[in-house]
């Protein structure tokens, strides 16, 4: 190749990677600050300091909430800290975080615990779903709740060659549920690649014991997942993309597109709302801040509530906005009869009384 071709390619390239990286920065909001929004009555969770990635609460008013997440390229404070399944009674005056007891025969150790699902059989008995990442690989493990002794007793432990890099999950039925893939990739170094390249190869898989397929994909980054109250709607949160993805469920668990509500704001994760079914959405509202932490700039937390979602004019209110000087990296809310939890990926939990 002559010379002239070689710097041609060479600028044609640079070009390009400077234009990827620029649509990097901006789907990563690099440029966004956010005003403080907060309800009449908040404080910070006593002893969820060091990260609460996901939340989910029974009817009952009990709200489970994973801790300890590990995760490649999220600022981590307590690396020794063992991951660990919370519990909180909703219903008390001054709720308290109790970590639950896991049954012997678990490892303990390994245990990553990423996005929860809970289900509740016929018999009434509550299963709690757990997305983990022991040694950086990405299991299901489904656990018993034991609600007379505050324990978990550990059942089973999900593999399948394609639920790799999994970030939350829905559970639908007993062993049936949607999993999110956030990366295609795997490895550090192309998971990076990927981020600053979104080819959008990521997935929504449907997992049965007899059936696992891929059931929606095209996603820049598929992140939190949860079902409507009438189970006919799939929400799934794109977090580089913006926006939340409302899907029809078909018969055969196949996922087709509803619509898009564009947010401008990176969405984790996805609650519903039991007395209204709004969704309830934790953001980061700019996620640069997230991977290049800076304790002087931090990262900042973000609370939407989206209602009349089905309605050709689904409305979007904040219903809570921080800078980051009281909870940083936001990843999900969760609402019970007037009050909330907010979660972290890394930084505190918060509740508020609405
Ligand atoms: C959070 O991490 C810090 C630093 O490792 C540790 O001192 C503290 O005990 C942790 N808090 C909880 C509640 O685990
Ligand atoms: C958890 O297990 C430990 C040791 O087995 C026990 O001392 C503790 O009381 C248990 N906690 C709860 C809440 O049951
Ligand atoms: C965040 O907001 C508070 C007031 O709400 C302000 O004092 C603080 O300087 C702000 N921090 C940053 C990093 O902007
Ligand atoms: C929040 O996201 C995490 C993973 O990022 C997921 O495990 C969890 O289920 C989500 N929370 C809810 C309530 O959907
Ligand atoms: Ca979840
Ligand atoms: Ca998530």
């Amino acid at each position: 190749m002559g010379k002239l071709a070689v710097l041609t390619v060479l600028g044609a390239s640079l070009a390009l990677i400077g234009e990827r990286l620029l649509s990097f920065r901006g789907r990563m909001n690099a440029f966004r600050e956010v005003e403080p929004i907060e309800p009449q009555s908040c404080h910070l969770i006593e002893g969820l300091e060091n990260g609460s990635e996901d939340i989910d609460i029974l009817p009952s008013g009990l709200a489970f909430i994973s801790t300890g997440l590990k995760y490649p390229g999220m600022p981590n404070f307590a690396p020794d800290e063992l991951g660990k399944i919370f519990l909180m009674d909703l219903n008390e005056q001054n709720p308290k975080a109790q970590a639950l007891n896991i049954s012997d025969g678990f490892d303990r150790e390994s245990f990553n615990p990423h996005g929860i699902s809970t289900f509740i059989d016929k018999d009434h008995t509550v299963y709690l779903y757990v997305v983990n990442h022991p040694h950086i690989e990405s299991t299901v493990e489904i656990f018993k709740f034991e609600e007379q002794q505050r324990s978990l007793t550990h059942l089973k432990t999900i593999k399948h060659e394609l639920l790799k890099s999994v970030n939350d999950i829905v559970v639908l039925g007993s062993e049936k549920f949607y999993a999110t893939r956030d990366h295609y990739f795997t490895s550090h170094f192309l998971v990076f690649l990927e981020m600053i390249w979104d080819p959008h190869w990521t997935y929504v898989l449907f997992y049965s014991p007899g059936e696992v397929k891929v059931v929606a994909k095209g996603f820049s980054s598929a992140n939190g997942i949860t079902v409507s109250l009438d189970q006919k709607y799939v929400y799934i949160a794109d977090v580089t993309a913006m926006n939340i993805h409302i899907m029809n469920k078909q018969d055969n668990w196949d996922l087709t597109q509803v619509k898009v509500i564009q947010l401008g704001t990176l969405v984790d994760n996805l609650t519903v709302d039991p007395a209204t079914g709004d969704i309830l959405a934790g953001c980061h509202p700019n996620a640069m801040k997230l991977l290049i932490y800076n304790p002087e700039d931090p990262p900042g937390s973000e609370v939407l509530r989206i209602q009349d979602v089905l309605s050709d004019k689904p409305r979007v209110s904040t219903l809570y906005a921080n800078n980051g000087s009281v909870l940083q990296g936001s990843t999900v809310a969760s609402v019970y009869h007037g009050k909330m939890l907010i979660g972290t990926v890394f930084h505190k939990a918060l509740y508020c009384v609405l």
